[in-house]
C-alpha cells in the first residue's frame, strides 16, 4: 500500500448494530452476456427504526445504470467506493436497481462469473454485492425469485435456487426460466448458473414420504464420473434424517460441478456449486481418498441445508456457528458410513499439522473472531477444523442423548433467523442442563491450551492422583489467557493392559474428567498396581499435552488402549520422543541410530493379523514434517527431514521381507471395491510400499503399471517419489501420457512434481509453470502446483539462499491482482515461519515487505502481511 491513507479498515465483532432497513423479498432478472450482463433488483424494503435515515447498500465492480422508488426515478442518491447511499425515502417502499456487471473479466470468482462456458456465481461471504447493490449482511433474510433470460443454444440450462416457476421463448434464440424460493434467505445463498451440461437425475424419498428430484449438472462427456456423488447426496440425505432428524425442505436438490473454484463447494440453497474436484470420480480417475472426499463434501454442503440455511449467521464472526457444527456433522457422517477410528485420526492429523500452527502464527484468532479486515480470510483450519472441536466437546460433554436434545432445542428456537454462537451454546445448555457458562471461552479465545500432567500412586493406600495444570499460550492477537472448560477423557492400564476401574468416594466415575481451573487433582481408589495413564482418548479436546512417558509405557498402549485412537496416539508419542532425540544428533553432527525396540514395535504389528487394516496404515504412516515441525520450539527443516528420512529408511531395511509379504498380501486380498475393507487394504498396501520402495523398488513400479485403478498408481508413484527410485521417472511419464488432456487428473501430478524433494526442485516447478495442463488462472492447478511446493517441499522451499521464499512471492504478485483470495490462501507458509531461524526470517520479512510495498495490495493480503511482518519482526 503506497498510501496509507488508503489502508483497508478492520471491522469488529463489538460494533455489530442491527440494519436500519431490512429487504422483505426480491425479483431478480439477469439478462446474461459475457462481458455485459444487465441485472434488475426489485426489492421490497422496510425501515426498521423510528428515524428516517440514508439506506446504504454495498455494493462493489458494479455499473449503475438507474435508479427508481416506487416506479419513479429517484436522484437522491449518492455512489462511492463500494456503496451505495440512497436517501429521502419512506418507511417502506419498492426499489429498482439495474446495475451491469462483466462476468468475463471476473478472475477472482466472486459475484458473477464465467467457469469455461458457463456462467456460475459465488456470493460467500460479500460477493453478492459484486451483483448488484444490496444490503449484503447475514442478517437480512429476504425471499428471492429470479429470471434468467440467455441465449438458448449455448446456455440449454438456467438454473437458480428453489423451484422452476416458469419458462418461455424469446426472440433472437434467447429464453427464459424463473424460479422462486420461498425460503427466506441472506443474500450470500444466492446462486445462479447458466450453461450446457450433462445432468444425472435421480430421486430420493424422505422419511415424511415427499419425493425430492435430484439434479447433478457437469462438464458435457463426463457422466461416467458423476455416479459416487450422487450416491453420497442420498446417503447424506438419509443419515440426516437418521441421525438428526432433520428432513430437506425443497422439492429439488441441485449440484453443478464447475472447474473454476476458489474453495470446495458452496451450500447455496437448493442449488450447490462444487469445484469439479468434489464431484467428479471413478476408480481410473480417482483415488479412494477423493472418493472419501467427496462423500464428506457432499454431506457437508447437505448438512447446512439445516445447520446454515435454515438457521444461519448473524453477522460474519458468527462464521463458526455453521461452520464449526457443519464440519462435525460431515465428521459424524464419515464415521458412521466408514472407520470412526480413521477418521478420528486424520482430522487429529490435519489438526497437528495446520491448525495448531495458524494458532501459533500471525493470524491467530479465536474459533468466532473479534476482528476481520477480509472476511474470506476467516475462512480458516480454525473456525472450521477446532471450531468442530469445540462442537465435538459439547458432544463428549452432553453425551448423543444430551447432544440431540440441543439440537432439537436450537432448531426449534431459531428456525428462520439469524443468530449467533452464542444461542446455540444457551440452546444446548437449557436442553440438558448443564452449566456452559465456562465453556463459551472456548468462543473467544485463541491458541492452543497446553496440559501439564502430573501423577502419583499410593501402594498402601491403593490411590492414584492425577493433577492436571493448563496453560495457554499467549497468542499473536491476545495476550491474556483464561482457564477453559476441558474434557479429558482417561484410561488406566494395569501392567498386564487391563483397564481399571475408575472409583472415587466408593463411587464408579466416568472416564471424562472435565478440567474447568488452572489445576485440579482427581484421586482414584482402589488401584493395586501403579498403572499407566491413558490420557484423551479420541483426543476427547484439541490441545497439547507435556507429560513423560517411558518406551514400556507408550508399548503398553499402543497394544492395549481400549480407544483405538489413543492406541494410534501412543504410537505418534514413540516417534516424535525419537524425532526429537534424532533432531539433536543431527544438530551436533552425531550419526543416528533407530533402537531395537522400535523396530520390534513396528515387526510385531506387521506380523499382527488380527489388527485392523485401516489402523495399522495409520500406526505405520509416520507423520509430516509440517506434524513433526509442531513439537518443537525452533523449527529446523533440514534436521527434521534428515531425521524423518532415516527413520523410515532404517525401518525399510531393518524389515524388508516383512514390508513386502504385507504389501503383496494386500494387494492379493483387495477385490477392487469402494467397500471399506477394501479401501483398508488399499491404505495399507500404500503405507508399505513407502517402505518396500527402499528394497525392493520394482514391487513399486509393478504396483503403478499392473493396477488398473488410480489408488494403486498414485500410492506408487508417492512411494517412488519419497525414495527418488530409478524407476520413478518412467511412471511419472506414462501418467503425463495418460492424462494431459484433463487438468483435475494432472493436478495429483502436479502436486507430486512439486513436492519432489530432489536437487532442482525449484527449476522444476518453474518449469511445470509452463506446462500446457497448468493454468494460472485454475485454483485447483495453482494449489497442486504452487501450494505443494511451499507447503509440502520444505527442503526447497525454505532453502537458505531464499530462492523459494522469492519464488512464491512472485507469483502472489501476480494473482494479488487476479484472484485475492487464492493469493491469500497460498502465503501461508510464508508467514507462519516465526519458529525458524533468524537468518531465514530475514530473508521472508525482505519478501513480505516486498508485497507489502505494492500499489495495488489487495484486501486480503495486505491483513496477512502486516500481521505475518509484525510477529516476525516482534
Ligand atoms: N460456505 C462455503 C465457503 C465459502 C467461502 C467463502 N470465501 C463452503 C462451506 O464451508 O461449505
Ligand atoms: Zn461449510
Amino acid at each position: 500500500m503506497a498510501d496509507s491513507s488508503a489502508q483497508p479498515t478492520a471491522k469488529y465483532r463489538s460494533d455489530y448494530k442491527a440494519p436500519d432497513y431490512t429487504i422483505e423479498s426480491v425479483a431478480l432478472e439477469f439478462d446474461l452476456d459475457p462481458s455485459a450482463t444487465k441485472v434488475i433488483a426489485v426489492s421490497t424494503v422496510v425501515r426498521q427504526t423510528n428515524d428516517i435515515t440514508d439506506l446504504v447498500l454495498d455494493g462493489e465492480k458494479l455499473e449503475l445504470l438507474s435508479i427508481k422508488v416506487n416506479q419513479q426515478t429517484h436522484d437522491a442518491y449518492q455512489v462511492s467506493e463500494g456503496q451505495l447511499v440512497i436517501s429521502e425515502l419512506p418507511a417502506r417502499f419498492e426499489l429498482e436497481v439495474v446495475t451491469r456487471v462483466n462476468p468475463k473479466e471476473n478472475k477472482a470468482f466472486e459475484g458473477l462469473y464465467q467457469s469455461g462456458d458457463a456462467f456460475c456465481t459465488q456470493c460467500e461471504a460479500e460477493g453478492f454485492r459484486r451483483i448488484t447493490y444490496f444490503l449484503d449482511r447475514p442478517d437480512v433474510l429476504a425471499t428471492y425469485s429470479t429470471k434468467i433470460i440467455a441465449d438458448k443454444a449455448q446456455y440449454p440450462f438456467l438454473l437458480s435456487n428453489g423451484n422452476k416457476i416458469d419458462q418461455g421463448e424469446l426472440a433472437g434464440g434467447k429464453h427464459w426460466v424463473s424460479w422462486q424460493d420461498p425460503f427466506p434467505k441472506p443474500s450470500y445463498l444466492f446462486a445462479l448458473v447458466a450453461g450446457d451440461f450433462d445432468l444425472l437425475e435421480d430421486s430420493f424419498v424422505t422419511q415424511s414420504g415427499r419425493t425430492i428430484a435430484l439434479e447433478l449438472f457437469v462438464d458435457k462427456g463426463n457422466l461416467d464420473r458423476t455416479e459416487h456423488a450422487m450416491a453420497s447426496l442420498k446417503a447424506a440425505m438419509r443419515w440426516d434424517e437418521a441421525r438428526f432428524g432433520l428432513e430437506y425442505d425443497l422439492d429439488i436438490y441441485m449440484i453443478v460441478a464447475v472447474d473454476f473454484f476458489n474453495m470446495g463447494a458452496m451450500e447455496n440453497k437448493g442449488l450447490n456449486v462444487f469445484n469439479s474436484k468434489y464431484v467428479l470420480a471413478n476408480k481410473q480417475s480417482a483415488t479412494d481418498n477423493d472418493f472419501l472426499g467427496i462423500e464428506a463434501v457432499i454431506g457437508h454442503e447437505y448438512f447446512h441445508n439445516w445447520t446454515g440455511n435454515r438457521i444461519t449467521c448473524r453477522d460474519w464472526f458468527q462464521l463458526s456457528l455453521k461452520e464449526g457444527l457443519t464440519v462435525f456433522r460431515d465428521q459424524e457422517f464419515s464415521s458412521d458410513l466408514g472407520s470412526r477410528a480413521v477418521n478420528r485420526i486424520k482430522n487429529v492429523r490435519i489438526l497437528r499439522s495446520h491448525q495448531f500452527a495458524e494458532d501459533a502464527g500471525p493470524m491467530a484468532h479465536p474459533i468466532r473472531p473479534d476482528k476481520v479486515i477480509e472476511m474470506n480470510n476467516f475462512y480458516t483450519l480454525t473456525v472450521y477444523e477446532k471450531g468442530s472441536e469445540v462442537i465435538r466437546m459439547l458432544h463428549t460433554l452432553l453425551g448423543e442423548e444430551g447432544f440431540q436434545a440441543g439440537m432439537k432445542t436450537y432448531v426449534e428456537r431459531h428456525d428462520g433467523q439469524a443468530v449467533t454462537c452464542d444461542d446455540f451454546v444457551n440452546a444446548m445448555q437449557d436442553a440438558s442442563g448443564k452449566d456452559l457458562s465456562l465453556f463459551k471461552r472456548w468462543y473467544s479465545q485463541s491458541g492452543t491450551p497446553v496440559l501439564k500432567v502430573q501423577s502419583e500412586y499410593n501402594e498402601a493406600k491403593q490411590q492414584y492422583s492425577l493433577t492436571i495444570h493448563q496453560h495457554t499460550p499467549a497468542t499473536a492477537e491476545q495476550s491474556e489467557k483464561q482457564a477453559l472448560h476441558i474434557p479429558v477423557s482417561v484410561e488406566l492400564l494395569s501392567s498386564n493392559g487391563e483397564a481399571l476401574a475408575l472409583n472415587s468416594n466408593g463411587q464408579a466415575v466416568s472416564s471424562v474428567l472435565e478440567l474447568t481451573q488452572q489445576q485440579q487433582t482427581w484421586h482414584f481408589e482402589g488401584i493395586s498396581e501403579q498403572p499407566t495413564l491413558v490420557m484423551l482418548q479420541e483426543f476427547s479436546a484439541p490441545v497439547k499435552l507435556d507429560m513423560e512417558y517411558s518406551t514400556d509405557q507408550l508399548l503398553l498402549i499402543i497394544n492395549h488402549a481400549s480407544n483405538t485412537f489413543a492406541r494410534w496416539d501412543g504410537m505418534q508419542k514413540l516417534v516424535s520422543a525419537w524425532m526429537k532425540q534424532a533432531v539433536e544428533q543431527v544438530q551436533a553432527g552425531n550419526n543416528l541410530q533407530l533402537e531395537e525396540a522400535i523396530i520390534n514395535t513396528f515387526k510385531l504389528l506387521l506380523e499382527d493379523t488380527s489388527i485392523d487394516k485401516g489402523l495399522l496404515a495409520e500406526l505405520l504412516t509416520i507423520s509430516g514434517e509440517n506434524e513433526i515441525a509442531d513439537g518443537f520450539a525452533q523449527v529446523d527443516i533440514d534436521a527434521i527431514a534428515q531425521a524423518r528420512d532415516f527413520f523410515i529408511y532404517s525401518l525399510a531395511v531393518a524389515l524388508p521381507e516383512q514390508f513386502a509379504a504385507l504389501e503383496q498380501a494386500c494387494a492379493k486380498a483387495d477385490k477392487q471395491s469402494l467397500a471399506h475393507d477394501d479401501i483398508n487394504l488399499r491404505s495399507l498396501r500404500a503405507a508399505c510400499l513407502q517402505y518396500v520402495a527402499h528394497t525392493q523398488p520394482e514391487l513399486v513400479a509393478a504396483a503403478y503399471f499392473d493396477s488398473p485403478t488410480m489408488t494403486n498408481k498414485l500410492a506408487a508413484m508417492s512411494a517412488a517419489n519419497n525414495a527418488g527410485i530409478q524407476q520413478r521417472d518412467a511412471m511419472f511419464k506414462d501418467y503425463e501420457q495418460n492424462w494431459q488432456h484433463d487438468g483435475l487428473v494432472m493436478d495429483k501430478w502436479f502436486a507430486l512434481e512439486a513436492s519432489y524433494a530432489k536437487e532442482g526442485s525449484l527449476a522444476r516447478v518453474k518449469a511445470l509453470a509452463e506446462h500446457p495442463s497448468f493454468s494460472m488462472e485454475n485454483p485447483n492447478r495453482v494449489r497442486s502446483l504452487i501450494g505443494s511446493f511451499a507447503n509440502n517441499n520444505a527442503r526447497h522451499f525454505h532453502a537458505k539462499d531464499g530462492s523459494g521464499y522469492r519464488y512464491l512471492t512472485d507469483i502472489l504478485c501476480v494473482l494479488n491482482t487476479q484472484n485475492p483470495q487464492v493469493a491469500s490462501r497460498l502465503i501461508t507458509p510464508l508467514i507462519q515461519t516465526v519458529k525458524l531461524d533468524d537468518e531465514r526470517k530475514a530473508l521472508i520479512i525482505e519478501q513480505l515487505q516486498r508485497l507489502a510495498e505494492l500499489e495495488d495490495l489487495s484486501k486480503d493480503l495486505f491483513e496477512k502481511v502486516t500481521n505475518g511482518l509484525q510477529q516476525l519482526k516482534a
